[in-house]
């Protein structure tokens, strides 16, 4: 059974969502700090391949292990089953859930929904938990679809009564106590914890929100 503790405060990065800092370290202070969950998304212009984008991993997933977070894939299933990840996180494009589900049965699992459209053509019976959003305008994602606000998250509350939802797109600090009141599980957050010129802090002030 996925544990929904998981998701209240959730770091994604990667090399080039970082600011060029080193990748390494911005996560170690995330840790911490008290990030609960972990997710590898390595991709844009520049991003790492093949044999360096694993070598990076495993020593982001040993990190993470030192301090009992669980290290998740973003859409590389292959690297997170040659590594054996804690799961993997994909979008509607990426290889189906069902799919993934028979490659990784005792995995977690994360799908992105955006809206009703995309709601209705997922598989959710084989995912773990379900990333809403963007619920703000991103910077971090080129093809992050319109932002959702309140009302798009309440909605997926709607319409997955029973499912780990967390929100993701925009989310600073100060958005967090409204956020939670859409009864989601937690946020998702690359920007406001890779930027912060004192992440741990950061990391810690975003926890006392909860
Ligand atoms: N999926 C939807 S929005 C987004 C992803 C990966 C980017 C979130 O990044 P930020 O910097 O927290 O807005
Ligand atoms: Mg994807």
């Amino acid at each position: 059974m996925f544990n929904k503790e998981l998701l209240k405060l959730y770091f994604i990065c990667g090399t080039t969502t970082c600011l060029g800092k080193d990748l390494y370290t911005v996560v170690e202070d995330a840790l911490k700090g008290g990030i609960t969950l972990f997710q590898f998304r390595e991709k844009g212009e520049g991003a790492l391949e093949g044999r360096e984008k694993v070598e990076l991993a495993i020593k982001l997933q040993e990190l993470c292990k030192k301090y009992n977070v669980p290290f998740i894939v973003n859409d590389d299933i292959e690297l997170a089953l040659e590594i054996d990840a804690d799961g993997v996180h994909v979008g509607q494009d990426d290889l189906g859930v069902d799919e993934i589900r028979k490659l990784m049965p005792n995995k977690i699992i994360g799908l992105s929904i955006g809206n009703e459209e995309e709601f209705k053509q997922s598989k959710v019976e084989y995912v773990d938990y379900v990333g809403v959003g963007p619920v703000y305008v991103t910077q971090s994602k080129d093809d992050a679809g319109g932002a959702i606000g309140y009302e798009g998250l309440e909605l997926m509350r709607r319409f997955l009564p029973q499912m780990p939802l967390v929100a993701i797109g925009g989310i600073q600090t100060q958005h967090i106590k409204d956020i939670m009141k859409t009864n989601v599980d937690g946020v998702s957050i690359i920007s406001a914890i890779s930027y912060s010129d004192n992440i741990e802090k950061t990391v810690r002030e975003m926890i006392e929100q909860f």
